[in-house]
């Protein structure tokens, strides 16, 4: 990607794009293209093309052992991995889950009839609030979904007292978090399972794809069933289930991506730290931070306008001018999104915080593809839109 130092004027006063292509979030990591070709080779001269085979069982063991878990059931998607994770634990009535996440998190509970109940979020980790959980808690809760957002570690200890003492399951969608820490220990093990995404726009990609981890033999071997529509051998279901399967070529692309992961972390890793110098000193935006201890892959570059909506609104619309197209993950929140807005309209009076964030935050892109220059052309819009 060819870009330029932001000239005197913005594209948005009608001065030229910064950028003659446009600068995507969610750009795909790709590893060693020869790699992938060699696998596809034996795919296809194995012709075993899915349901369980060769590569996928080698994908699970080998992001088992990364993450110190003792199953990983790899799936079609994080969603459908949400599902069966959702379905395995037998959640049912209310299951309590931040608004301020991928609307994923939401729907995989109504779809299946369970009922979202949107709890609100701390505003500096944008994670759950235990106490704002723990206010959301009625006789129809059956569990909780915390989130690790951004890839940084939900209040882990706190929600699994709550779920104790309560008598609740207790899950995490680690969509963002794959290969994080929380405490010394890997991002995976944590609740009864952990759900992550392995889609095209996520730090580590399988094309499409996703996986539930777990140390619990039972749950895992249930959601393998599911996975599978409760096939148990030939000709013999024991089991309700559906098709989450995972792919040849997907499993094939995830080896390859394993293989270069330290070149995309440390490739999101420099990009982070080269915005966050150019932000140094600037008022009008906060940068995200992530805690090196807990081994962040820095998916998302993420900034708080200290303004709010309609300077966020601004800065957005001067960016896409310029052909950077940031985003505004996840604004409104899933409250504000159907059908959760009409099913429970009054869903944000308990829920401040999370509108606060949701109507000041952009995501900034990142990746291998964006080179020093890039960055610094992308955080010179903003600083120079904010000084206008
Ligand atoms: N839980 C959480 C917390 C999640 O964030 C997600 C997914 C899930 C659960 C569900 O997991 P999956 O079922 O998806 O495995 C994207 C992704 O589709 C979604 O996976 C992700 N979260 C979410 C945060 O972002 P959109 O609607 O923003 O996608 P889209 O099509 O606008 O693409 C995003 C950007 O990436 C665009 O600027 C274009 C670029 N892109 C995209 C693709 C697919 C590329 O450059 N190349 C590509 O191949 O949801």
């Amino acid at each position: 990607m060819k870009s330029i130092r932001i000239p005197a004027d913005l594209a948005i006063n009608g001065a030229a794009p910064a950028f003659a292509e446009p600068l995507h979030v969610g750009r795909p990591n790709l590893g060693d293209r020869e790699v992938l070709l060699r696998y596809t080779a034996e795919i296809y001269d194995r012709r075993w093309l899915t349901n369980n085979g060769p590569l996928v069982q080698e994908l699970e063991a080998r992001i088992a052992q990364r993450l110190g878990v003792r199953h990983c059931v790899a799936m079609c998607n994080g969603t459908i991995a949400l599902e069966i994770a959702i379905r395995a634990l037998g959640l049912q009535g209310e299951v309590i889950v931040p608004s301020w996440t991928f609307i994923a998190t939401a729907h995989a509970l109504h779809w299946q009839g369970i009922t979202p109940v949107f709890a609100d979020i701390d505003p500096v980790t944008h994670n759950l609030d235990p106490d704002a959980v723990r206010r959301m808690i009625t006789p129809r809760t059956s569990g909780i979904i915390g989130v690790h957002l951004w890839g940084r570690p939900a209040t882990v200890e706190a929600l699994q007292a709550i779920a104790d003492e309560h008598g609740l399951q207790l899950m995490f969608d680690a969509a963002h978090a794959f290969d994080c820490s929380h405490g010394g220990r890997k991002i995976g093990g944590f609740g009864r399972c952990e759900v992550l995404s392995f889609h095209a726009t996520k730090v580590f990609n399988t094309f499409e794809g996703g996986a539930v981890v777990t140390d619990d033999e039972e749950l895992a071997e249930a959601m393998r069933l599911m996975r599978n529509f409760g096939f148990k051998g030939y000709d013999n279901v024991i089991h309700p289930g559906t098709n989450g399967k995972m792919p040849e070529i997907n499993a094939a692309m995830g080896l390859v991506n394993l293989d270069a992961m330290p070149q995309f972390v440390d490739a999101n890793r420099r990009n982070y730290h080269a915005y966050a110098e150019a932000f140094a000193g600037i008022d009008g935006v906060r940068l995200l931070q992530y805690d090196e201890a807990n081994d962040p892959n820095y998916q998302y570059v993420v900034i708080e306008v200290v303004q709010g909506l309609a300077v966020r609104d601004d800065l957005i619309a001067a960016l896409h001018a310029e052909n950077v197209l940031a985003r505004k993950y996840f604004w409104p929140g899933c409250h504000r999104m159907k059908p959760y807005r009409d099913l429970f309209p009054h869903a944000g009076l308990m829920l401040p915080r999370t509108t606060r964030l949701a109507d000041g935050l952009i995501v900034l892109p990142t990746g291998a593809m964006m080179s020093d220059a890039d960055v610094a052309a992308v955080a010179a819009i903003i600083v120079q839109r904010l000084a206008a």
